[in-house]
């Protein structure tokens, strides 16, 4: 067993499994580490059948420091199997911590392109794998590239984008330049220990927007995730005009802020963008989105869901960080990306209610769906006429039926313009979520089309985990109850008519106690 030897270890090591266990909530059917830290989702992966999820670990306790490589492995999607972890700092140039990177197929060799961290900096490190992808060696020439590109005045530089173009691997490296913006340094190489440094793929303007916009693009891009949405692969003439699509996370000066992508074309050694999108309009609650392909072709997508509550809550708790439900990724008509849930996720749905079509109208009078439950999977139809607004509450510790002030509720809500267009709105007011003062509750949206006034609305709820998906635009956020209510409830302004209503309960996916050190 570790040592106890950071001052936020006041958890010992042992009890860090059984206070996390105990927590209520606690995902119970979200990926989450054993107990202590989990950020980044990392070396995500499908190889020879099985999906693979590295991810930034802490086992000494809930907060960030020293960062391993976890891992997991599964067939389904859903049900996780815990491995060794991959990656330890160990003396050399990741004596401070593995952080986040990525999984290439070198030829039939597994092989890890990550950042190696040291004295407080980080430069890129190649580690192989053994057939299963269970025990890792990292390279003797590691830093395998020295330094970051000479001349250049940046915030930051680590986090890795590695793929395979005709003959030669190309490499993608977060960073930033400073009084400029986030940007992409491309490097390029025939061995994946040898690179040459091409340029900055593409630089963005800081100076743009303000800090406190939801699409400020940051002075410092991690996680960057390049890739074709659609059809063809990276560099490949486009066949049917699927964008190209670089996907990065913004940072300043140690803030974590919202996952953003560009689409637009990337040809030879630069990305032409096209337009600036929000990715999740959750922001930092679906963090460092790690993206691949699958072996039927699919583009899967994992995020980081950040906690909202403080730092000593989470150290209290034993457990920190929860990894987003897998997510698939396709172009929509607009040229911007949809995201839903993987379908392979329905198989945890239990017991089901459903509500017949109908019109609700007039002023939010609450409609009891026959549902409740923390662990939920609710699926809904939708027609609203302009100006209307559905108001969807979960997590309410009083039945809206019977008492107009529910104690706690987290509010999901889609409201229609006026104007009869097809414009519309999604928010999340958590205001009223949580008694404890102390927890993030800032209100969440962002605009949805809604074509006809339609919307498929899909909200997966996980006790402390909220992924919302409206007309395939999602909104991830944490949520913090403190009196177990479980509520369900619908009331509409306005004429909102019900297509289809269902609603499941969810089955949890951890079963026996989990160690630390699988
Ligand atoms: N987390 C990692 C970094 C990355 C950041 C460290 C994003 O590699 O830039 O745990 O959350």
């Amino acid at each position: 067993m570790t040592e106890l030897t950071h001052p936020l270890a006041t958890v010992p090591q042992d009890d860090l499994v059984a206070r996390a266990e105990a927590d209520p909530l606690r995902p119970r059917f979200h990926f989450v580490s054993p107990a202590g830290w989990l950020n980044d989702p990392n070396g995500v992966s499908q190889w020879n059948g099985t999906y693979h999820l590295f991810y930034q670990y802490n086992p000494e306790g809930a907060f960030h420091r020293r960062i391993q490589w976890g891992h997991a492995t599964t067939t389904d999607l859903v049900t996780w199997t815990d491995r060794p972890v991959a990656l330890e700092p160990s003396a050399g140039p990741d004596a401070e911590g593995c952080w986040s990177g990525v999984l290439v197929n070198d030829c039939g060799t597994p092989t890890l392109v990550y950042s190696g961290r040291l004295e407080g900096k980080e430069l890129p490190c190649v580690a192989v794998g053994s057939p299963d992808l269970l025990s890792w060696t990292k390279d003797p020439g590691n830093p395998v590239i020295a330094a970051p590109p000479v001349g250049a005045d940046i915030t930051a530089y680590r986090d890795h984008c590695v793929w395979r173009e005709g003959t030669k691997w190309r490499q993608l490296v977060g960073s930033g330049i400073r009084q400029r913006g986030g940007t992409a340094f491309l490097y390029e190489s025939s061995d994946l220990r040898s690179w040459d440094y091409i340029g900055p793929l593409f630089i963005g303007d800081a100076s743009h927007g303000d800090p406190a916009d939801t699409d400020w693009t940051g002075t410092m891009w991690e996680c960057v995730d390049l890739f074709r949405a659609g059809k063809g692969s990276l560099g490949s003439a486009p066949s049917d005009g699927s964008p190209d699509v670089l996907v990065f996370s913004a940072w300043n000066d140690g803030d974590t802020l919202h996952p953003l992508y560009w689409t637009g074309r990337y040809a030879g050694d630069t990305f032409k963008p096209a337009a600036l999108h929000r990715l999740d309009y959750g922001g930092r609650f679906f963090y460092a989105p790690q993206s691949f392909q699958d072996e039927s072709g699919r583009r899967v997508m994992f995020g980081w869901m950040q906690e909202g509550r403080s730092d000593a809550a989470m150290v209290e708790a034993g457990w920190s960080g929860v990894m987003s439900l897998p997510r698939i990724v396709t172009p929509g008509d607009d040229g911007a990306l949809r995201f839903a849930p993987a379908p392979e996720i329905k198989k945890l749905r239990r017991d089901h209610a459903s509500l017949p079509g109908q019109v609700l109208t007039g002023a939010l009078v609450p409609l009891e769906i026959g549902v409740s439950g923390k662990q939920l999977d609710l699926e809904l139809d939708l027609q609203l006429a302009p100006g209307a607004l559905l108001r969807l509450g979960v997590l309410s510790s009083t039945d809206r039926c019977t008492s107009a002030s529910p104690n706690e509720e987290t509010t999901i809500e889609l409201r229609r313009a006026t104007d009869g267009t097809n414009n519309g709105t999604l928010r999340l007011d958590r205001t009223r979520s949580s008694l404890d003062p102390t927890v993030d509750v800032e209100d969440k949206s962002g605009p949805v089309p809604m074509p006809e006034g339609r919307v498929h609305l899909r909200v997966i709820l996980d006790r402390s985990a909220l992924e919302i998906f409206a007309n395939g635009i999602p909104l991830t956020a944490r949520v913090y109850p403190t009196l177990g209510g479980e509520h369900v409830s619908l009331a509409a302004e306005g004429t909102v008519q019900i297509l289809s209503l269902d609603a499941w309960t969810m089955a949890g996916i951890y079963e026996g106690t989990r160690s630390l050190f699988p």
